[in-house]
Parts: structure tokens; sequence; C-alpha cells
């Protein structure tokens, strides 16, 4: 099947058929991720219940407290891929350095490596906000054996092979691509199975809504507070809804069915934005294109930045083609 709309008739839920686009490899390492988003899943439901709320009484190289779901799904993702034995090596935002994993033949010959922001949003785990697992999938560059950080880690997004993210909101849904355009999958806790629930997920070209936390509208470029200004004119098809959960999954995940921008400006102190470039920008912006949307750092495509750091930050607007095309437009004329 080329990238025609699938159906839901058309996917009888099965290791292989609901992964259409994945072969051999890759296919074993999205189902690894739906194993570990299935187990991270049941104690995001019931982090209320027990004494796993709150923080775990440490932080993590970012510096930022880690909540105890931070380590949990941390560990969880990171102990599944390396029992399935099919990446060379694991990034996480919660781990300074890469992990290298040995393949079962014990040559290290795995071909790919993948980098995770295990559970981002974890902020809104405390006030049962929803927050993500998002994933970046690389062939490695470096020849077998260990994996080489600059070569296999810091590649461009633009040679990525698959990305995606696991939302734990009101469902769990699984939304991935592997370079034929997006499809959704919901997670039915009562069997344990994913159902292609979003076949051939695309941005609508225009949207209403832009996500942005204007708390920090002091700290903006001027290009990108008069964006903001213009979305909040009284004129035909505006002013759009400003909606902001502050969990990059969530409002990504809404401006995808509903249409919209999402953004996350350079801001004073943090001339780099806040995102990382490797596990969360990249990711994303491999899903916005797979999609028909557009995502930039505001000056150049986020897939064909050179990252230089594996937790190197970057700016990020990404969502409807038309909505970031009058962004750009904005921080431009800002700059020219
Ligand atoms: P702020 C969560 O920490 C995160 O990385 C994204 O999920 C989210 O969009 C952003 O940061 C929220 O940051 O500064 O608005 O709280």
């Amino acid at each position: 099947m080329t990238n025609q709309k699938m159906t839901l008739g058309e996917f009888i839920f099965d290791n292989q058929s609901a992964f259409p686009y994945s072969t051999g490899e890759l296919s074993k390492l999205i189902n690894a991720i739906r194993l570990a988003a299935k187990i991270t899943n049941h104690e995001v439901n019931k982090a209320g219940l027990v004494d796993i709320l709150g923080d775990a009484g440490n932080t993590n190289v970012q510096g930022e407290n880690q909540q105890k779901l931070d380590v949990y799904a941390n560990v969880k993702f990171i102990q599944t891929l390396i029992q399935r034995g099919i990446v060379c090596g694991i990034a996480s935002e919660e781990e300074e350095d890469f992990i290298a994993v040995n393949s079962h033949d014990g040559k290290n010959s795995n071909q790919y490596v993948i980098l995770i922001d295990p559970l981002d949003g974890s902020s809104n785990i405390d006030v049962n906000a929803s927050v993500g697992t998002i994933f970046s999938i690389y062939r490695r560059t470096s020849p077998i054996g260990k994996p080489v950080e600059l070569k296999d880690f810091l590649q461009p997004g633009n040679k990525q092979v698959a990305a995606g993210y696991v939302m734990y909101g009101t469902s769990t849904i699984l939304v991935y691509s592997t370079g034929r355009g997006v499809n959704g999958f919901t997670l039915n806790p009562a069997l344990g199975t994913f159902y292609l629930s979003h076949p051939n997920l695309q941005f609508p070209e225009n949207g209403r809504i832009y996500s942005v936390n204007e708390g920090n509208y002091v700290h903006f470029a001027q290009g990108v507070k008069d964006y903001i200004k213009y979305c909040q004119r009284e004129e035909e098809n505006r002013p759009y809804s400003s909606r902001y959960i502050g969990s990059l999954v969530s409002d990504f995940h809404r401006n995808l069915i509903k249409g919209g921008i999402y953004m996350y400006p350079r801001i004073g102190p943090r001339q780099n934005g806040k995102l990382r470039l490797t596990y969360e920008c990249n990711p994303i912006a491999f899903l916005t294109e797979q999609a028909n949307g557009v995502a930039t750092t505001g000056y150049e495509r986020i897939l064909d930045v050179k990252p230089t750091a594996l937790h190197q930050r970057e700016a990020l607007f990404c969502g409807s083609k038309n909505m970031v095309e009058d962004l750009i437009h904005f921080v431009r004329r800002d700059t020219l």
C-alpha cells in the first residue's frame, strides 16, 4: 500500500499490520516502544493512587526536578529497548550520556539508535494533565561496535527513519511515522492492544489556535510579538484562540487534529529556546512535515539544523502550513 488514506476497516490489529510501513528491525523497535508505552501508561494512570506522585528528590542533567514518573518511564523504556536487543545505542533526556547497547550476538551490530524524552511535560503529572513520551530513530552511520555520538546521535533531523510520540491523556495514543505519512493508534486498555484510530493524520493548512507561553511575552523577539498581536487582532478569521497546556505532546496533538501553531521561541536567558533539538524538536518536526505542516526555528527548517550536542536547545515553531508561514513572515520582516 502506498501513502493512501488508510481506513479502519483495513486493519485488524496485529503486530505487523498495525505498523505497515516498518520492516523487520524497525517493526520490532516500534513494537518495543509500544510495550514500554503500555507499561508506562499503567503507572501514569494510577499515579494519583499510589505514592508515585511528586518529586523523585533529585534533578536530571537539565537541572530539572525529576518527578518519580520521569525516572520510572526512563527506566522502563531503556530496559525494554535493551531487552529487545534492537538498537546499538539509546540517548535520553534523563541521561547525561548515551547508553551503548550490545547486540545479542555480542558484536554490537544493531543498526538503529533511538533518542527519547521518556516523559515530556512531567510537571503536569501532579495536576492530572496529559503528558507524553517522544522518540526519534536513526540508522547508525558508524561501523558496527560501540556507537559514536557525533556520527550516530548528532545526525540532522532530516536523516530520521522514524519518529513519534505516546500521549497519556484521556486515552493513550501512539502517533508515529516511518516516512510515509502519520498514523495514530489508540490503546484499548482492556485488551492491551493498539488500534488504528487516526489513519493518515494531516495538519489542516489553516488553523485557529496558537499555543505559546505568553508569560514569556516580554522576552520574545519583536517579530514573534508582532505575530502574536496579529493572532489577537479583530479581523477576518481572527482573533484566533490561545490554547497552551504546557505539555508539548498535548499541545502538538491538539493542533495536529484541529489546526494550529505551537511556538517555543528563544527567550531572554534561553537564547536557544527551551526545547531540546534531538529528542523534542526533531521528532516533532519530522511528524509535522509528514503531516504536511511546517516546522522551523524561525530562520531555518528544524530538520536541517546540524546538532552539535546531545542536549542542545532550539527554538520551535510548528504546525499548520499557512500559520507557520505567517510567523516566518513576521520574524523575517523584523530581522531585515
Ligand atoms: P514552559 C515541558 O517541560 C516542556 O518541555 C514541553 O513539554 C512544554 O511545551 C514546555 O516545556 C513548557 O515550558 O516554559 O511554558 O512551562
